[in-house]
């Protein structure tokens, strides 16, 4: 079998099944459910352990009763051989967490109208690339790339793991006045968790109980996240190395060459004209 394919315009690895993108068509979204929506690689595991804290009222023992990847239905991907994720989701009991990456065009179309609290975590594109690309390198059921410079020129054209940043980002960014969803960008995590944790609170209209906020911005920093099994899967059969590389922003320093970045902030400005959405690339 191919690693991967394009489906709707969309390179999708082979585990994200024809059978789950047809089934995104008509997937029953309830109404709270509570969806973390991502381009691949930008910090939806961060959000995640936040949400999982914050909806167990700060109770970390409870959050990480179970494993972060069977906490939540990430409806994207099957297991050879599993029931897929989304005939999983129909007999959870709510409310429903729910994982996806899946672009505009290809995710469960009542999202729209059921309207669900969704929070969408967007990343600088420089460092979501040099995440995504290590990714390719460290997740068996992804594609290698023969180098960064071959990925680099498929990230730009939207042609990998993911689809096109622009289009996720964009699409999620005019949507950011909706009620039930809330933007958050990675790099104000860095700069600033506790912030984000307490407007991920509010948003959901969950109290934190005194004192605790203090307690949630430590169990979900890198480090603690990197030690605990429950969010760093380092045994994973699909994962060749640990799940958290290494968290920072500013590492695409490492992959982009001077002429790759210039050449990418053009591209950046092209696409994003209008918009109003700028991310941080160092702090
Ligand atoms: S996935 O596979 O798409 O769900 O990956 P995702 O969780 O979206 O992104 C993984 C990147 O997020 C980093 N990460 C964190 N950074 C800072 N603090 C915390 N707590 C944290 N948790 C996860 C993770 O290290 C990946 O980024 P890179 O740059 O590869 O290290």
């Amino acid at each position: 079998m191919e690693i991967d394919r394009v489906v709707g315009g969309v390179r999708h690895p082979s585990v994200t099944t024809d059978e789950i993108l047809e089934a995104m068509k008509t997937f029953e979204v309830r109404q709270d459910d509570i969806w973390v929506i991502t381009y691949p690689k930008a910090g939806t595991t961060w959000m995640q352990e936040i949400v999982s804290v914050l909806l167990n009222g700060c109770d970390f023992q409870k959050a990480d009763e179970i494993d972060i990847r069977h906490r939540y239905s990430f409806l994207d991907i099957v297991h050879p051989g599993h029931v897929c994720p989304h005939v999983k989701a129909a007999s959870k009991p709510s409310p429903r967490l729910i994982k996806t990456h899946l672009p505009s065009h290809q995710m469960a179309s009542e999202i729209i109208t059921k309207k669900p609290k969704i929070v969408y975590v967007g990343r600088n594109p420089k460092d979501n690339a040099a995440s995504l690309f290590n990714f390719h390198h460290s997740c068996n059921v992804l594609r290698t790339y023969e180098s960064w410079d071959v990925f680099y020129k498929a990230f730009c054209a939207g042609d990998v793991h993911g689809g096109s940043w622009f289009e996720m980002n964009l699409y999620w960014w005019n949507k950011r006045d909706e009620d039930n969803i809330l933007f958050v960008k990675y790099e104000d995590m860095k700069k600033d968790l506790g912030s984000v944790v307490l407007k991920v609170s509010e948003f959901f209209g969950w109290e934190i109980p005194d004192g605790k906020l203090e307690e949630v911005v430590k169990h979900c920093s890198f480090s603690s996240m990197k030690q605990n099994p429950k969010t760093n899967h380092t045994s994973s059969e699909w994962m060749k190395s640990a799940f958290m590389r290494k968290g920072e922003v500013g590492d695409w320093k490492n992959y982009f060459s001077v002429s790759q970045s210039e050449e990418f902030d053009k591209l950046y400005a092209e696409k994003m004209k209008g918009s109003g959405l700028t991310y941080q690339y160092e702090l």
